[in-house]
């Protein structure tokens, strides 16, 4: 297994504590120093919304100038973009949604903001422009059709889609699904939602999935089921780690905050996968927490997983694990030889009982 790489969205640090019934609590990191402060804490690679490194409305000179300064922090520290998107849901203008407002000029403005910051992208060597449509929902369900909603995402993935390809970018286009936010459903919502979509574009294959574990929860799915899926699709494009108690509202609590088991099946399928790309943690640190804390944050998310990890690696190496799995894959092999009789005993309480016992540190090595 080459080394992993931890990756964080910019946004995810600078966050300032804000939640829809209360104020900042902290003044926001600035972008470069967010960077720096990131390489400093073992982050090998970042995630932005390329607003979060030029705020909209800067000229051409200042965005220049932000990515000029943003490129020397990379290559003074050798932390890398690994996907770059836009934060257009935040903006007044988008309040009826990105690509499937009802005005058509919010529309047209839409693309081109998202083309700008796909530009930035490129500047930054980001791999991948991942969106997350926050506003392309519906609060209103009577205002628009929802197949006339799913045309407008189709047409606008497929320019943007073409856009890259005449730019000649080497980047790919991710979707990341969510049920909701908070009020609007939006119309693609999980990540079986988003393979049936992108089956309905121009070039399917250059565009896969960013599944984030908060949002499956939000969903009350299966996490690693979500995550599966889009691998087994060949579109595990990137992942959003985090954590979310199902039934709440978005809550981006850090990596291990909550659901213990469910964020180890997650790690137990990426690492038994090998899955080669960044594990990317979109979280956001309490409204409590000052700057240290927020450090304290990114050491958390990234101390959750490896110790996941090493479970990870416990668990495969158990003998009565193994014994157990050994037995279950024996059941696949005498299926030619007709129905069992008598019936088969299904061991797996105790295999159950054991992921509690690794998890909890209560069975030795
Ligand atoms: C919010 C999303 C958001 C996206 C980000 C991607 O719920 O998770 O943080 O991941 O906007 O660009
Ligand atoms: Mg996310």
């Amino acid at each position: 297994m080459p080394t992993r790489i931890f990756s964080f969205g910019l946004w995810t640090v600078m966050n300032a504590g804000a939640d829809p019934f209360g104020v900042p609590t902290r003044a926001p990191l600035d972008a470069l120093h967010a960077i720096s402060g990131l390489a400093a804490h073992g982050v090998g690679a970042f995630e932005l919304h390329a607003e979060d490194l030029i705020p909209p409305g800067s000229g051409r000179a200042e965005r220049d100038r932000l990515i000029r300064e943003a490129r020397a922090r990379m290559a003074d520290t050798g932390i890398v973009c690994d996907a770059c998107g836009s934060s257009l849901f935040t903006e007044p203008v988008f309040k009826d949604g990105a690509f499937v407002s009802n005005d058509a000029r919010v529309r047209s403005l839409a693309l081109a903001r998202y083309k700008d910051a796909i530009d930035v992208g490129d500047f930054l060597g980001a791999p991948l422009f991942n969106i997350w449509g926050g506003r392309d929902g519906s609060e209103v369900e009577a205002s628009r059709s929802p197949i006339e909603a799913l045309k407008r995402l189709r047409d606008a993935f497929n320019d943007l889609a073409d856009y890259i390809a005449r730019q000649g970018y080497a980047m790919r286009l991710s979707i990341e699904p969510k049920p909701n936010e908070p009020r609007g459903d939006l119309y693609i919502s999980t990540v079986g939602h988003a393979l049936g979509f992108i089956a309905t574009l121009e070039h399917p294959d250059r565009v896969g999935v960013v599944p984030e574990l908060a949002h499956a929860a939000l969903a009350g799915l299966n996490p690693a089921h979500e995550v599966a899926h889009a691998l087994y699709a060949g579109k595990l494009f990137g992942l959003h780690l985090n954590a979310q108690r199902p039934l709440r509202f978005d809550q981006d609590l850090r990596f291990g905050g909550a659901g213990l088991k469910d964020s180890f099946f997650v790690v137990k399928l990426l690492e038994d996968e090998n899955w080669p790309l960044p594990r990317t943690f979109d979280a956001h640190p309490y409204r409590t927490t000052d700057e240290q804390g927020v450090w304290s944050f990114v050491q958390g998310c990234i101390r959750a997983y490896e110790v996941l990890a090493d479970k990870v690696a416990q668990f495969n190496a158990d003998a009565e694990v193994r014994a157990l799995l050994a037995e279950i894959r024996g059941w696949d092999r005498t299926a030619e030889t007709g129905p069992a009789s008598p019936p088969r005993v299904f061991a797996y309480e105790r295999l159950d009982h054991l992921v509690f016992e690794i998890l909890t540190g209560t069975r030795s090595r």
